[in-house]
C-alpha cells in the first residue's frame, strides 16, 4: 500500500518489506483543461505547463547542484542569480525527464508528465538536503487544472512498478489560487535518507522566487 502523504509528514525510505529504498522516481501526473463549447458540440483543450524541479544543497545550506527545465529564459533566472536549467545532476544521479508543457490531452494517462528519477546511492557525498518544488509556468491555478498529483514510485519514466508515496494537489483546498507548492525534501540523517512532504503552497509566478523562498525560509 502507497502511503497517502500528508502536509508536513515525515517518512523513512522504507518499503513494507524492510527493504530501503534507493532507486525511486518522483513524478507528477496532471492534465489539460477542456472545456465544451456553448453547446457542448466542441471541446477546448487549454494546455497547463506544470515545471517539476529541484535544488540539492550542501551541509552549510549551499546550493551545490540544481535542476529545473532548460527553456527558462537564462537572462530571467539572472536576474535571481541563478544559472541556466539543466536535467541531469552534475553526479549524474538524478535525471529529469524534460519539459512537458502542455499535460495529458483527452483524460489521465495514468503516467506522470514529469519525473525526476533519483538514485541515491550515487548522490554526491557534499549533498544533504534536496528540495523537490512545483511551478506553473502558465496563468491557472492549481484549483482549474482537473488533476495533479504528485507520487514517489518505483520503476521507469514509462512504467510504474510500485507506488511508495503519493499526494492529491488538487483535491486539497489550500492549493485553490496558488501557482507554486514547496512539495517537499530529501534530507541526509546521519547516512540515511528521509522524506518530508512539506506540501506548502505559495504565490510565487516564477521558480526563481520559489527557489528564494526555500533558501531563505525551509532549508
Ligand atoms: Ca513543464
Ligand atoms: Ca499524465
Amino acid at each position: 500500500m502507497a502511503i497517502n502523504l500528508t502536509k508536513g509528514q515525515r517518512i523513512d525510505l522504507r518499503k513494507s518489506n524492510g527493504a530501503t529504498l534507493t532507486n525511486f522516481c518522483v513524478g507528477v501526473n496532471w492534465g489539460a483543461i477542456e472545456s465544451k463549447s456553448l453547446w457542448g458540440l466542441s471541446k477546448k483543450v487549454q494546455d497547463v505547463d506544470l515545471d517539476l524541479s529541484c535544488i540539492l544543497l550542501n551541509a552549510n545550506g549551499d546550493p551545490c547542484d540544481h535542476m529545473y527545465s532548460p527553456l527558462y529564459r537564462v537572462d530571467v533566472l539572472q536576474k535571481f542569480g541563478l544559472p541556466a536549467g539543466k536535467l541531469i545532476t552534475a553526479d549524474g544521479a538524478m535525471r529529469h525527464s524534460g519539459d512537458d508543457r502542455a499535460g495529458d490531452q483527452g483524460g489521465d494517462d495514468g503516467l506522470d508528465n514529469e519525473i525526476i528519477t533519483v538514485d541515491l546511492s550515487k548522490i554526491s557525498a557534499e549533498v544533504t538536503q534536496i528540495f523537490f518544488f512545483l511551478n506553473n509556468a502558465g496563468q491557472e491555478d492549481f484549483s482549474q487544472i482537473p488533476y495533479a498529483k504528485i507520487r514517489m514510485y518505483e520503476g521507469t519514466t514509462t512504467h510504474v512498478k510500485e507506488e511508495f508515496a503519493s499526494y492529491n494537489v488538487s483535491a486539497e483546498a489550500q492549493f485553490a489560487g496558488k501557482k507554486a507548492i514547496i512539495m517537499g525534501k530529501l534530507y541526509k540523517k546521519d547516512t540515511e535518507w528521509k522524506f518530508n512532504a512539506i506540501g506548502d503552497p505559495t504565490d510565487d509566478t516564477f521558480l526563481g522566487q520559489t527557489i528564494h523562498r526555500i533558501m531563505k525560509s525551509y532549508k
